[in-house]
């Protein structure tokens, strides 16, 4: 921009139902924002299989899916919105690959290393390109004229 001001980007991160239910939340939230991001939305929700699988959309032809679907509807998830400038790089990059397994060898400072358990309950999401951090942002935090996109028994605006 004009200005010289750096442009600051969305991305969705969630702590996953191990994260929330191992108490690494305030960990995770340390290191966000030492990280230099802010979190604009924040809200603690139950999600049912159904909106796991339009969340998750793009997996629905995997065989771990249904696997997948469970596990993110075992227990309550952390959403936020986090900002700064490459936004949706960096935050992929502090959560490391999706094996938290493998992770704990290749990148042992990365947060699935430190928080998660193997190749599904890796603690953390993150959204893998800018086009999906918009998808996944208006998912859970923008009103849809086409109909509620998620579910839950609570929402918990934090
Ligand atoms: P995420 O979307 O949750 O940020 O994770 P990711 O990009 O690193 O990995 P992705 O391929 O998008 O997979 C989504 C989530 O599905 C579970 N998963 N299970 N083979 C398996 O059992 C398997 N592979 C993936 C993980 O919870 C993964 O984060
Ligand atoms: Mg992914």
């Amino acid at each position: 921009s004009g200005d010289g001001s750096k442009e600051k980007e969305k991305t969705l991160a969630i702590i996953k139902p191990d994260g929330l239910a191992g108490n690494h939340t305030n960990k995770i939230k340390e290191i966000i924002l030492d990280s230099g991001f802010s979190i604009s939305r924040e809200m603690i929700v139950q999600l049912d299989e159904d909106s796991v699988k339009r969340f998750y959309v793009e997996h629905s032809s995997k065989s771990f899916f249904p696997s997948l679907l469970k596990y993110m509807a075992s227990g309550p998830v952390l959403i936020m919105v986090l900002e700064k400038e490459s936004a949706v790089a960096d935050w992929r990059a502090m959560i490391g690959p999706t094996d938290a397994r493998k992770a704990k060898i290749t990148h042992p400072y990365s947060i699935r290393a430190m928080c998660g358990l193997d190749l599904q309950q890796n603690c953390v999401h993150g959204s893998d390109s800018p086009d999906s951090a918009a998808r996944e942002t208006s998912f859970f935090f923008k009103e849809s004229s086409s109909g509620q996109t998620f579910n839950s028994c609570f929402i918990h605006y934090c």
